[in-house]
């Protein structure tokens, strides 16, 4: 795995007095809280905690930016559609979403969608897919926490994923024993990459 240099830039929340502009490659992660987004950002990144990451659903509610190899960025986006925080937060985070993919969108190289390998695809990822689709961008599904899920399981997220989201590129990950990491990493860095 490549030695990625790498710090955080900034967070923003979708008020408009923060809007902010660069113009670098992106990789933006998106998925349900819980199902690794952050800590999979800390493995690829090779760093315990730089991305915070939480046992608690629900905790970022800004698009975290980090700054890579001098060059690119990676956004850690609000986990979509968490319940717990009420249909006022719920539309809050997914308009900071679509905000950000909406404002970004020359800049983004690819769109991560981080699924729980153990639980599948969810009515909100389901949800979730036209709306992502129709940017046109690269979409790249990771089935994550590989290591705590059974063969049969796997196996099952995996038929699931790879029909609802025909023809979409998929990989399965362990943020926790880096199973796969390197690959995803590469992954990244090449989409980042492209012009
Ligand atoms: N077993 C296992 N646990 C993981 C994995 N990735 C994340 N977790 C745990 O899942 C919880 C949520 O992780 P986090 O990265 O904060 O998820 P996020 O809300 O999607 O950003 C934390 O307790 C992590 O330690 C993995 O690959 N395997
Ligand atoms: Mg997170």
């Amino acid at each position: 795995m490549k030695n990625i240099e790498v710090s955080f830039k900034t967070s923003l929340a979708i008020t408009a007095e923060k809007i902010y502009f660069d113009q670098k490659n992106q990789v933006v992660f998106v998925g349900r809280s819980n199902v690794g987004k952050s800590s999979l950002m800390n493995a690829i990144f090779g760093k315990k905690n730089l991305v915070k990451t939480s046992s608690m659903p629900g905790k970022t509610q800004t698009a975290n930016i980090f700054l890579v190899n001098n060059k690119y960025e990676f956004v850690d986006l609000p986990g979509y559609w968490f319940a717990k925080h009420g249909q006022e937060k719920k539309q809050e985070l997914e308009d900071l979403i679509s905000w950000y993919i909406e404002e970004f969108s020359p800049y983004i190289k690819k769109i991560v969608i981080v699924i729980d390998s153990k639980v599948g695809p969810t009515q909100t990822d389901i949800e979730m897919f036209p709306f992502l689709q129709e940017f046109n961008l690269p979409l790249l599904f990771v089935l994550n926490k590989i290591d705590k899920t059974k063969q049969k399981d796997l196996r099952l997220s995996l038929q699931q994923t790879q029909k609802l989201f025909f023809g979409q590129q998929i990989l399965l990950t362990s943020a926790t024993n880096h199973q796969w990491v390197p690959n995803l990493q590469k992954v990244l860095l090449q989409a980042v990459a492209e012009k």
